[in-house]
């Protein structure tokens, strides 16, 4: 009698501990999803237009090879209609999460309504929209207004010390993308500084798209005109920046000493520039948004709800700093 209760008894025990097992390893994988089924992700990102974007798309592909995550990349060559199409395409391959980073705040209604239909979690990363925050689970990115802060409080803190001097000081100014977050952010927390500093005046102020081209044909007409008034370029990223010292040198002027040159991102080029004396600051902006992304599909693929809105650490980078930072550089 008692034989047939042990057998069973050990039959119980193996089949508990080989469910453990099992339940251990699908929770553990890789993938990180617990059905054994690579999740799908689709991301449609901005384009290439910066060395900023390079990195940032290079840190989202490596970061999904390196989770098991199957990536939809789409590059919109910064056209919404692109991006557009691409979320369309990706509710229509019913892909498990949908990313973005929206080139420009407005005008993403009509498609959020339908990824939402399609019960398919959006997050966005690095650029934030402006409409319903049911649209999407999360936004993943830098706080441009703090940036924007940032550039003119060092301004502002190191003007005289760099020869920056009486109640006229000339600012141009050169945007990001016209209608996108980070230009929109940037110009309202230099600004704002400003506001307290009525010595310091943006004189000039146009759109370069982010792009080193624009960045510097928009320089040489500002320089056309104003090549006397123009003590300060504040760029909205470090691409325009170093398009624009191309166009002061051109001019015959010091980029760093007869204009100060304060940007935005912090990517290698910008330290080359400091280093060789031609930009007097540039403010960090993250681009390495792929882990904290992956994590967070991770995340929406196993039922967890997520932080509404990540924020990106970050710091500033004067040029006497240049040389010791430049080999810690990872864009
Ligand atoms: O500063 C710029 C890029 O959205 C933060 O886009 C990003 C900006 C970045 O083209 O270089």
């Amino acid at each position: 009698m008692k034989k047939p209760k042990i057998i069973i008894s050990l039959i119980l025990v193996m089949g508990i501990l080989f469910s453990l097992a099992a339940c251990q390893s699908s929770n553990t994988t890789k993938s990180g999803d617990t059905s054994g089924k690579k999740i799908v992700l689709g991301f449609a990102q901005v384009g290439a237009e910066s060395e900023w974007r390079t990195a940032n798309t290079k840190s989202i592909k490596e970061s999904a090879e390196k989770e098991g995550i199957k990536l939809q990349f789409v590059d919109g060559q910064q056209k919404q209609e692109n991006q557009i199409k691409a979320i369309r395409s990706f509710i229509a391959q019913k892909v498990d999460v949908i990313a973005f980073s929206p080139v420009v705040e407005t005008g993403w209604d009509t498609v959020m309504k339908e990824a939402k239909a399609a019960k398919i979690p959006v997050i966005l990363t690095d650029r934030a929209i402006k409409a319903d925050p049911s649209y999407y689970k999360s936004f993943i990115g830098s706080d441009f207004v703090e940036e924007g802060r940032k550039a003119a409080k060092w301004l502002v803190e190191n003007g005289e010390k760099l020869g920056l001097k009486g109640d006229n000081i000339g600012i141009a100014e050169l945007e990001g993308t016209v209608g996108s977050a980070p230009a929109v952010d940037r110009k309202k927390g230099f600004t704002e500084v400003l506001k307290s500093h009525p010595e310091y005046k943006v004189i000039k102020s146009q759109t370069g798209d982010f792009t080193r081209s624009k960045g510097k044909e928009v320089m040489e007409s500002f320089l056309k005109s104003d090549k006397d008034k123009i003590k300060v370029l504040f760029a909205h990223n470090d691409d325009m920046a170093i398009g624009a010292i191309q166009a002061i040198e051109e001019a015959g002027l010091k980029p760093g000493k007869d204009i100060v040159v304060v940007s935005i991102d912090a990517v290698k080029g910008a330290f080359e520039a400091m280093i060789a004396g031609k930009m007097n600051c540039t403010v960090e902006c993250n681009p390495l948004l792929g882990p904290q992304l992956m994590e967070a599909v991770k995340d929406i693929a196993s039922g967890k709800t997520l932080e509404k809105r990540i924020v990106t650490k970050e710091t500033i980078f004067p040029a006497d700093v240049a040389k010791n930072e430049i080999a810690n550089r990872k864009y």
